[in-house]
């Protein structure tokens, strides 16, 4: 029996699905091929460029890919994965320089390391959070160490990462990391717990969806408040189609229950099991 996508995700910190394919691809790519060239932001020796386009702001390029945000094909693996209903944390394309690289690091970089709980890393504690990167082109600039998301460091990581737990120097080498290797229109769903980077080391032309959701009726993490949602200007949020009206209000309804995003460091018991 093949593992379903929760069952993935637990095991190797992602899974991944096709999304996009045909006239709808073509489409997408078409779009993706005007935010690409209308930016000026980076050269091929820029090792940093990774640009991200602000989504739906009043004249982005985006707003073709503004119905990904609430498409079923996304949301119901997200659903699966998480086991109930959605909050959108918004989104983002990432389009990277050819020779765009990161260091290692999980996504808590916002986190003093003094706060940071290696608890988070275990199976014993659900992680209410799935990200996504979707790439509108051949996409193998994520990497990862698969299974890192809900163990510690081995000692061969710990070597690498030299006492931090943010992010490695940019040239360290990772043991056990691949790319995660996207064909045009695959999307992989993953919980950035895991030890991955950012490395376009094919030189490729990139622009990739990257969006994020959690459980609306369970507590959130601090990847809910790294968002560009909680401070759409109000102009603008009149403006909002119906769908993405809902999912704003929505993200709005969860933020006044939880306004705190330092209340999100602490394991709240309903994620215990
Ligand atoms: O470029 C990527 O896909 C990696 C993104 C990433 O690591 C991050 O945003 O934390």
């Amino acid at each position: 029996m093949p593992l379903s996508p929760r069952q993935q995700v637990e095991r190797d910190g992602y899974y991944i699905a096709q999304v996009l394919q045909g006239d709808e691809l073509a489409r997408i790519q078409q779009a993706a091929d005007v935010v690409y060239d209308s930016i000026h932001g980076f050269t091929t020796g820029d090792k940093s460029g990774r640009y991200v386009q602000p989504f739906l702001e009043p004249g982005s390029p985006m707003l073709p890919f503004a119905y990904l945000a609430y498409d079923k094909r996304i949301t119901g693996v997200i659903e699966q994965i998480l086991g109930g209903p959605l909050v959108w944390e918004g989104a983002a394309l990432l389009c990277s320089a050819p020779a765009y690289t990161q260091g290692w690091h999980r996504d808590v970089l916002q986190i003093p390391q003094d706060k940071i709980d290696d608890d988070w890393f275990t199976p014993g504690v659900f992680f209410n959070n799935i990200q996504l990167n979707m790439g509108f082109y051949d996409d193998a600039s994520l990497w990862a160490v698969p299974g890192s998301h809900n163990r510690p460091l081995t000692p061969a990581e710990a070597a690498a990462f030299a006492g931090t737990k943010h992010s490695t120097a940019d040239t360290v080498e990772m043991p056990g990391a691949i790319p995660i290797d996207l064909k045009a229109g695959q999307c992989v769903f993953y919980n950035n717990n895991i030890i991955h980077r950012g490395h376009n080391a094919r030189h490729e032309k990139r622009v990739t969806y990257h969006s994020g959701y959690a459980r609306k009726d369970l507590p959130p993490t601090w990847h809910f408040y790294v968002t560009r949602l909680a401070g759409l200007h109000e102009a603008f949020t009149r403006a909002l189609t119906p769908e993405m009206s809902k999912l704003y209000d929505e993200y709005q309804d969860v933020l006044r229950q939880y306004p705190d995003p330092q209340a999100s460091w602490a394991i709240p018991e309903s994620a215990r099991r």
